[in-house]
């Protein structure tokens, strides 16, 4: 049954700080610029703020390599102005989450520091250090490891391979020597990103304290960054799929221990708190979640999964492209709602600061970018779980027209890029044409604020740190504003309806005519206190032709009006219809 809480009611709105705005010139996002922009999201009505990592670090993944987890980046500005961040917010009833990472650390944190310096540290094992192996042995072992020797360095004299098979999501062994104590160490991203040993006690003790530390700071929660990779089987073996697209996910994701971690988080930290806490968590099934979310969980709100990020890929994985169907996307959605529907709670995103603008890669960022980026936000807003907007979504943003790979920053791409051509997976004459599509830099490029020079982000005779999108003539906040009709209002009509109506947060979700191509249909219902039932249906048209909606046979004829959509219509009843081009609508049957 449902309990109420205030984070299935909320609306999430993601910032990515870099991206979101400059208040000193320098080029990159920071705290007093996400402060002069309070008012914008408090107008917008979104209920809680999901921050980026804004922590000390050398910036290898901006932001994800934390070099201190009690400083914030000088770049982004001091506690004080993050500490303003936080009371602005809350002022305005607007909840403040901060970002987790939990699974590594810079290699630039004192902890690492110290654990690289010598084997009898008492830091070394605050991180995975092993020896290497023998290439000879290695070779003759039937797990043999395709490791490429060019992927990794070791000093003249030293001939050794990695001490297992395990790959690295950003391309190349996740295993890195070092010269200072003759041992590897394990980073399942950058090797400037070393993976924390959730083993060691004394490591896990600290993290509890940094988690109390933020709490008492007053946030409302945590992301968990990649938190289902931080248990790692004993001995470290081999993967059992070396065609594996990460090989040893097999065995590091969802690892032995990952549960015991998780309820030791909650009992510690969590417990008795009001906390929200999502769980980004790539390869899980519905099964899995509800070990983390569900009722006999660790007691986390909610999951990020990613299956329905996955359908435009091939089983080569990100660095590879497959058309996707709305019927696949409706499947994999549906899927994970009826799934979670009576132990668990879902997150409802189309885009992150990972992955491709929507509009662009679900929608139509050409000529039916306003309607079908408003149908794609019916959708986030009218499923069961928790919508997430990533800054800018709600202006419809787009990718960005990248020419070369010089232009890209984003480590993840470049990285895997290069692995991928080199293993002949991805032919050069490809590369562009994927970047464009895929990299996560289409997600960073400055938030359109006006159409000034540098679209009101920075000063405008500052070079941003990633070029700003020459779309912004047209899409930005300024006008998006002014236009009642704009994608921005209907985020914000969305996002007051649910708060009008609960059967948007707590409705069942039903999925109807689902064998359809093209169309998505469902009802939300919700059985009242005074014993009445409240029932939505929803019907979207994922794509740019026209459809012919047929409504199931027992809900023809019922009374009805719009309570939302991308187009006029008059509406008093629900009748078979022809469906322009990626109208959304959304029929109140009260
Ligand atoms: O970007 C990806 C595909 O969407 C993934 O490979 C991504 O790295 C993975 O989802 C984990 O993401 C998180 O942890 C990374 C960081 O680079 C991402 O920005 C973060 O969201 C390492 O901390």
């Amino acid at each position: 049954p449902d309990e109420r809480r205030w984070w299935k009611e909320a609306v999430v709105y993601q910032i990515y700080p870099r991206s979101f705005n400059d208040s000193d010139g320098n080029g990159v996002g920071d705290i007093p610029g996400i402060i002069e922009k309070v008012e914008y999201l408090d107008d917008l009505g979104v209920d809680c703020v999901w921050l980026n990592p804004v922590y000390e670090s050398p910036g290898v993944d901006n932001g994800y390599d934390i070099s201190d987890y009690r400083a914030i980046l000088d770049e982004f500005g001091t506690m004080a102005d993050w500490e303003a961040l936080r009371d602005a917010l809350h002022e305005r009833d607007i909840r403040l989450i901060m970002d987790l990472v939990v699974n590594h650390t810079s290699d630039e944190h004192e902890w690492f520091v110290k654990s690289q310096s010598a084997k009898d540290s008492e830091y070394r094992d605050y991180y995975w250090w092993r020896e290497g192996r023998d290439p000879d042995k290695v070779a003759a072992s039937p797990n043999r490891t395709t490791l490429d020797p060019d992927d990794y360095d070791t000093p003249d004299g030293v001939n050794e391979v990695p001490p297992n098979d395990w790959e690295s999501f950003f391309g190349g062994p996740a295993w890195t020597y070092d010269e200072r104590t003759g041992e590897w160490y394990l980073h399942l991203f950058d090797e400037r990103m070393p993976d924390v040993n959730w083993e060691t006690k004394a490591l896990r003790e600290e993290m509890f304290e940094m988690m109390e530390w933020w709490l008492d700071r007053g946030i409302d929660g945590f992301r968990m960054d990649v938190i289902n990779l931080i248990s790692k089987p004993d001995g470290l073996p081999d993967s059992d799929d070396p065609t594996a697209i990460v090989r040893g996910a097999d065995k590091f994701v969802n690892g032995p221990r990952i549960h015991e971690y998780l309820s030791e988080i909650y009992d510690r930290v969590l417990a008795g708190t009001d906390s929200m806490t999502v769980g980004e968590m790539a390869d899980l099934t519905v099964k899995q979640a509800k070990d983390f979310v569900g009722e006999d969980g660790d007691g986390m709100s909610m999951v990020f999964t990613f299956d329905h990020m996955r359908l435009d890929m091939t089983d080569a994985g990100r660095w590879s492209y497959h058309e996707w169907s709305p019927r696949e996307l409706k499947e994999s959605m549906s899927h994970w709602l009826e799934g979670l529907a009576d132990d668990g709670w879902n997150s409802l995103f189309l885009n992150n600061h990972d992955e491709p603008r929507m509009v662009s890669r679900f929608g139509d960022d050409g000529e039916y970018r306003t309607e079908s980026a408003k149908l794609l936000a019916t959708l986030l807003h009218t499923l069961r779980g928790t919508p997430y907007i990533y800054q800018g979504e709600e202006l419809g943003m787009t990718n960005y027209p990248f020419d070369s790979l010089d232009e890209v920053r984003d480590v993840d791409t470049i990285k895997n890029v290069r692995a991928a051509q080199r293993s002949g997976r991805l032919a050069d004459e490809d590369v562009m044409d994927l970047v464009r599509y895929r990299t996560r830099d289409n997600a960073r490029t400055p938030m359109q604020w006006d159409d000034s020079p540098n679209a009101d982000f920075t000063d405008p005779d500052t070079t941003p740190w990633m070029p700003v999108n020459p779309n912004k003539d047209e899409i930005n906040a300024a006008d998006a504003r002014d236009d009642p009709n704009s994608i921005w209002h209907y985020y914000r009509d969305l996002i007051s309806l649910r708060k009008e109506r609960d059967v948007l947060v707590y409705g069942d979700y039903d999925l109807r005519l689902s064998d359809h191509e093209r169309l998505w249909v469902y009802t939300r219902t919700l059985e009242t206190d005074e014993g009445r039932s409240d029932t939505l249906l929803v019907v979207l048209n994922f794509g740019g032709d026209e459809t012919v909606f047929e409504p199931p046979a027992d809900l023809v004829g019922t009374d009805a009006s719009l309570l939302i959509s991308n187009y006029d219509a008059d509406i008093e009843s629900v009748e078979q219809t022809t469906l322009r081009p990626w109208e959304a609508r959304v029929y109140d049957l009260a």
